[in-house]
């Protein structure tokens, strides 16, 4: 229970400096601003999950969008069995994941690392409550890999509309990976640059992917 502990006390912390530049979304229970009528009809994307910090974690996301309205499906496998993976939409409107040189001369790529690429959290994609930014590292309804490393995730979620009206510019991103392959998240490699209280390897991005329009339907 002392880990969980921590990450919960540092996910009180962490999410002012996941969510720099992220001012302005209105999180899952957001404004309910009339869509113009050529926005209505659903839009179809997909997002390809590939892996980050030699994860071995892929995926594949479906996404359906109608007006700031989002359902979104997530499969990925690969990932830290048991254990949980905090995973948002980020950007800044680039459409663009972090190239392994990214990571520097130790190896590792951190979250701060991957942010000039990926951008800042704009959607926290949760289980349940809170998608706002803010719920970034909210560890309690973020949700966790079964015993094989799966995650098979589906919300419906209200987007931020700069994000809606621009969708295909965003990326995915699911976090944490046992970087010294200890069957858990310790401090073996370190503490997060983002809160010493926090193992590094819970909060590195496990993989990314762009996300990519592929349709409408009406
Ligand atoms: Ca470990
Ligand atoms: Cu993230």
């Amino acid at each position: 229970m002392k880990r969980s502990t921590a990450l919960a006390a540092v996910a009180i912390a962490v999410p002012t400096l996941l969510a720099t530049g992220a001012t302005g979304a209105t999180g899952a229970t957001g404004a309910t601003a009339t869509v113009p009528e050529k926005a209505q009809g659903t839009s179809v994307f997909h997002s390809r999950l590939t892996e980050l910090n030699d994860s071995g974690a892929t995926g594949t996301a479906m996404l359906r969008l109608r007006g700031n309205e989002l359902t979104i499906r997530i499969k990925a496998r690969g990932l830290l069995p048991n254990s949980v993976h905090a995973q948002h939409i980020h950007g800044v409107g680039n459409s663009e994941c972090p190239p392994p040189s990214a990571a520097g001369a130790d190896g590792v790529l951190n979250v701060l690392e991957g942010v000039p690429f990926y951008g800042p959290i704009v959607s926290s994609l949760t289980v349940r409550g809170s998608t706002a930014p803010s719920a970034g590292l909210d560890v309690e309804i973020m949700p966790v890999a079964d015993a094989k490393g799966r995650i098979n995730y589906r919300r419906t979620i209200t987007l931020p509309a700069t994000v809606a009206a621009n969708l295909s510019a965003y990326q995915i991103v699911q976090h944490g990976v046992d970087l010294n392959g200890s069957g858990e998240y310790d401090f073996g490699p370190g503490a997060s640059e983002l809160n010493a209280a926090f193992p590094l390897e819970a909060t590195v991005p496990a993989n990314c992917g762009t996300i990519d329009h592929v349709g409408h339907q009406h």
